[in-house]
């Protein structure tokens, strides 16, 4: 006899406050993330401080015309010491941001290190990733093609869905346009991993 958790379950998940996405934000520190979070909450641009722990915030965000979708946010402080943090957010997550200083080419090789690293735990298999190549309105900004290949993204894998977007965090560019195709991969990953699920 079974305790009606999982029907239960599958009628909240009808409800539309249950719709929330659940998306790690990572990135090593001083790339912009915290940024990213306001803007998309508060739209406007609002001065950070060095995310000592993390901050977590739900933010309904219009995607398009018709689709307001709800995601919630876990942006997780990216100094060296709080990195192994990572892998607590990523559990259950439905998708990754992560996000680079476009400028910082410096560190591209560190960023590449962690983003393979986190990636390649066996729980985040197949979770739909989406980097924003940030701070593109600076001067001496990478290409999103370098940034692509400094990042090896390819090496993901067929299994890791991934899309790369140039944002601009301070003032919002190229975030909804990056949601879109995260909140995508997140539906068609779910459409799948249904399937697979209905053939056992
Ligand atoms: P983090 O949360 O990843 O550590 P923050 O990064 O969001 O705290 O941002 C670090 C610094 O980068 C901040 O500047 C912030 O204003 C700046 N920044 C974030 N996004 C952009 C962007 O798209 N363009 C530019 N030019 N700057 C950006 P300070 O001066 O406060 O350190
Ligand atoms: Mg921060």
């Amino acid at each position: 006899m079974g305790n009606g958790l999982s029907g239960q379950h599958s009628v909240l998940s009808r409800i539309p406050f249950f719709h929330s996405f659940h998306i790690a934000v990572l990135g090593l520190d001083s790339s912009g993330k915290t940024t990213v979070l306001y803007r998309l909450q508060f739209n406007e641009f609002v001065n950070t401080v060095p995310t000592k722990g993390f901050n977590a915030e739900r933010v309904k965000v219009s995607l398009g015309a018709h689709r307001a979708v709800t995601f919630h946010f876990w942006d997780v402080g990216g100094q060296e010491k709080l990195r192994p943090l990572w892998k607590s957010y990523t559990r259950c997550a439905d998708g990754i941001i992560f996000l680079v200083d476009s400028v910082d080419a410096e560190r591209m090789e560190e960023a590449k290190m962690e983003l393979h690293k986190i990636l390649n735990t066996s729980e985040n298999h197949g979770v739909p990733l989406l980097v924003m190549a940030n701070k593109q309105d600076l001067r001496n900004s990478l290409g999103l093609a370098e940034i692509e290949k400094s990042l090896a993204l390819k090496d993901l894998g067929p299994g890791t869905p991934w899309h790369i977007q140039p944002t601009c965090a301070i003032i919002g560019d190229g975030l909804r346009e990056g949601l879109d195709r995260l909140h995508d991969m997140i539906l068609k990953r779910r459409k799948v991993l249904r399937s697979q699920r209905k053939k056992r």
